[in-house]
Parts: C-alpha cells; structure tokens; sequence
C-alpha cells in the first residue's frame, strides 16, 4: 500500500519528527514530502494540508485512502504495522511506556513552548532561565529514575515509543549545555540516543537549513 507522510521543516516540527522517526526506527517504507511550516507560506501550506486534515497541521500519514492525523497516532500506528517492536510486550509496562508518551503529547513540563525546537538549531544559544533550568532538573531526576529502574540502555529498557517522543525536547534542553553531571544515567542515555542514525540523519537536514528565529526567544 502507498504511504505518504507529510512532514515539515526539518528545523522547526518536533511533531512530524516525532511521527517520521517512529516510522523510519520500524522500517516502513514511505514516501516524504516536506511542508514548508515556515512564515509566511507556512499559512497557505498548511491551508492545503487542511483539504486533507481535519487538524490543519503536520505530520498527516496518508495510507491508502486513509488519513491519519496526529504524530502520537501516527506512532502507534506505526509500531502496530511494525511488528509490535517499540512497546514491551507485558501491559503493566506497556502502559507505563505509554504514560510517557501522553505526557509529552500532553505538554510535558511547559518548558516546550519556551525553549522551542527551533532554538536548538541557533548558532548563538541564550543561557537557559532560572524557571527553564529548574524544569530540566526535574525531567532529568525522572529520567533518572527511570533508567535506574528499567536497567536501560533506553527509559523503559529497549528502545521503545517513549524515547522516540522525547526525542526532540532532549534535542532542545541539550543544544542548551545544560549541566548533566549529577545525572550520568541520563547523559548516557541522551548520548546514546542522538546517536541513533535515523536521528542524525533528521538533526544534519536541520542543521543544514537556515534558521527558523523566533520573536520571543
Ligand atoms: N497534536 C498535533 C500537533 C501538530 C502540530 O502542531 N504541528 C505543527 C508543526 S510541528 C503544525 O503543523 N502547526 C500548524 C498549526 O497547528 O496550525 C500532533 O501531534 O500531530
């Protein structure tokens, strides 16, 4: 079957990353057209994507006849096609892989609107808040615990959905220098993970665009 996923600027879409990289960690065979998110042609882009998605936004999984519109979606549907292979097979972890995706699709700290994924990409970062600093802080106990917990090498043990969707808030918080001294179970883990090929291979087209500078950075 034709699969198409629509995604958007490499620099500036942490949610068709999200999606793509699901898809490409499985190995589905797509094809990818780009939307160009950036202004002002970002607003009759999208305005096309919305003659397809009830969501106006990207990423959108055109399968078959079928649209599916939302990146967490588009993960999961992705690992279901793919074998199963990005969460563990016992509910009771399942689950707990899962409640990390929804917070981070729910928002997770804040600190996202703030530290935009575009931002990672600037040659010239800014020093992280206070408010920003004490944010990471918490997620890097909590990925520390985590790791702890699960024994790694990844949050939940094997790579799963959960590393995938955090992947472009580590992006954000690491692009920033932060001090990770007091956490070694999650140096090695964020290390470990934009090491990942897929990754790379997202993060180098990014870089090798211009910069999406935002107003409020
Ligand atoms: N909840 C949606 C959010 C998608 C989203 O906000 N995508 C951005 C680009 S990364 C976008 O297309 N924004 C345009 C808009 O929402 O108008 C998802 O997870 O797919």
């Amino acid at each position: 079957m034709r699969r198409i996923l629509y995604t958007g600027t490499k620099n500036a879409s942490s949610w068709a990353f999200r999606a793509w990289l699901a898809m490409r960690e499985l190995g589905i065979q797509f094809e990818e057209r780009v939307v160009d998110i950036r202004k002002p042609q970002r607003f009759e882009n999208l305005r096309r994507i919305g003659e397809i998605s009830p969501s106006t936004s990207v990423p959108v999984l055109v399968d078959g006849d079928n649209i599916i519109f939302d990146s967490l979606a588009i993960m999961e549907y992705a690992n279901e096609i793919g074998g199963d292979a990005l969460l563990p097979a016992e509910p009771l972890a399942r689950a707990r892989v899962r409640s990390f995706l929804s917070w981070q699709h729910a928002g997770l700290s804040g600190l996202c609107p703030r530290l935009s994924f575009e931002s990672a990409f600037y040659p010239n970062k800014r020093e992280m808040t206070s408010d920003e600093h004490k944010d990471t802080e918490r997620l890097f106990s909590v990925w520390e615990s985590e790791l702890k917990s699960s024994g790694g090498p990844y949050l939940c043990g094997e790579l799963s959905l959960a590393d995938l969707v955090l992947v472009p808030t580590v992006i954000r918080i690491y692009s920033h220098s932060p001090q990770l001294n007091t956490w070694p179970l999650t140096h090695q883990w964020i290390v470990k993970l934009l090491a990942r090929e897929c990754v790379e291979e997202w993060v180098s087209q990014a870089r090798s665009l211009p910069p999406v500078i935002l107003d409020n950075y």
